[in-house]
């Protein structure tokens, strides 16, 4: 039922104590390894010593997506190279990506958390665990595998796509737990139903769904489709990976690991600090990470926090389904998207006016984008041959700095509608 029994059920005031503890250590090394932070510390008047304990959260800097861009690739480390093991990196605002990086230790604690949360939704070591999350730069593949492994299950390390694979093994290897993004859990049922692979020929008994938003309804679908329990798993590059908050038995909201981890709640446009209960923007401050621990760090997700003891007797906070977003990014097929990425790769390949229009919709339960970008007057005269090259340049380019597939709409100079105020970048169709 628990991976680690002993922290998993600790009392508040223990969590609390080695909360103070930790944040007041990391602090001190955040101070004198980050010259980022020491500036920002000095620009307030702010000394290490100030910092007592998580009550004087509020004194502390927050870090945002920007700083991590500004300071591209490693200037927000506390370790040297010489102690990183492992980069991983994620969807940056423009062209570059945000990298992250990883000390052995930072595994050592990825892994456990990734444990931890395996167990919560229903894991052992009996567990023949698929991961269908992607391996690579993205985080989902690697950390749950790493999790896995520690606790002693039999991986599958499949990584995501070719679903016909994904099928024969799961139906052959006898897998029983899932991982990977809630949307493709659907398609991967109902192409199961299509094959005639019937779920008694199957041994599935829990997945670990997240890396994108998704619904109770979405949950209840899946959870029939493929007979088993379906649960949230929420996390971010930024601050590790997966596993930084999972759904239990109950089902009423992600323990957020507060060991490692201390949430805040905040109104993202004051900026304040928002009580309990209250739905906001979430931010956390890593209080063990060696390479890259980040203070305040504004994750732009919309939640409400929960602290109510819940039934399965773990004590550390619960967060709620997220909600939505505090900034323009996306999520198309589990991929992060940032209309900023766009508009750069569009204004970088020229010809285009800086005028465009993403729509994003779903069909079954796959994410279809379509990018409209008006093209100049002068290549709007042109050869039709000239546009359909343009069109698959960008598509290509697209493709390769975003990962994504999309459907470009080249259109006339002056049809996107004009706004006066804020430019209507994304219509998202999407009911999820
Ligand atoms: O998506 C890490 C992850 C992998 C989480 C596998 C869960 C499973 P990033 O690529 O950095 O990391 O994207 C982080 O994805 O800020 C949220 O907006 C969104 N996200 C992650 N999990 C959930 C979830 C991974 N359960 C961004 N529900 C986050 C809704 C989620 N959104």
């Amino acid at each position: 039922m628990y991976w680690n029994e002993k922290i998993e059920t600790i009392s508040r005031d223990e969590l609390n104590y080695i909360q103070n503890e930790r944040l007041g250590k990391m602090i001190r090394t955040i101070y004198h390894n980050v010259p980022f932070y020491r500036n920002k510390f000095q620009e307030i008047g702010l000394k290490p010593d100030d910092i007592k304990g998580i009550d004087d959260l509020s004194k502390l800097p927050f870090t945002t997506k920007n700083d991590l861009r500004d300071n591209y690739p490693y200037g927000l480390f506390a370790s040297p190279l010489s102690q990183i093991i492992r980069l991983h990196a994620s969807s940056g605002t423009t062209g570059k990506p945000t990298v992250v990086g990883y000390t052995r230790e930072d595994i050592n604690t990825w892994s456990e958390l990734c444990a931890r949360a395996l167990v919560a939704a229903g894991a052992d070591n009996t567990s023949v665990v698929q991961i269908s999350y992607g391996y690579g730069l993205f985080t989902g593949g690697f950390g749950l595998h790493y999790g896995a492994e520690h606790l002693g299950a039999s991986v599958i390390p499949i990584s995501s796509g070719n679903t016909a694979r994904q099928e024969m093994l799961m139906k052959d290897f006898h897998t029983t737990v899932l991982a990977c993004t809630p949307s493709y859990a659907i398609y991967l049922a109902d192409s199961l139903k299509e094959n005639g692979v019937s779920l008694d020929e199957l041994h599935l008994k829990s997945g670990i769904f997240g890396a994108e938003p998704w619904s109770e309804n979405m949950r209840r679908e899946i959870e029939t489709k493929l007979n088993i329990s379906a649960h949230d798993i929420y996390g971010l590059s930024e601050i590790m990976g997966p596993g930084v908050a999972i759904e239990c038995s109950c089902k009423s909201g992600m323990h957020i690991w507060e060991d490692h981890f201390i949430p805040e709640i905040i109104d993202p446009v004051t900026l304040e600090t928002l009580p309990i209960g209250s739905l906001g923007e979430l931010v956390f401050t890593t209080i063990t990470k060696e390479g890259l621990p980040l203070l305040r760090y504004r994750t732009r997700d919309l939640t409400v926090l929960h602290d109510d003891v819940c039934e399965c007797g773990r004590t550390h906070i619960r967060m709620e389904r997220i909600k939505g977003r505090s900034d323009d990014m996306l999520i198309i097929r589990g991929v992060n998207v940032f209309p900023s990425q766009i508009e750069s790769v569009l204004l970088d390949i020229g010809d285009v006016e800086p005028h465009y229009q993403l729509i994003v919709t779903r069909e079954g339960n796959m994410d279809n984008l379509e990018i409209q970008v008006e093209v100049t007057e002068n290549l709007f005269s042109d050869k039709i041959s000239n546009l359909a090259a343009l069109e698959s340049k960008i598509k290509n380019k697209i493709s390769s700095v975003l990962q994504i597939n999309s459907k470009i709409t080249l259109v006339e100079p002056k049809s996107i509608p004009r706004s006066e105020g804020k430019a209507k970048r994304v219509i998202d169709k999407r009911n999820i």
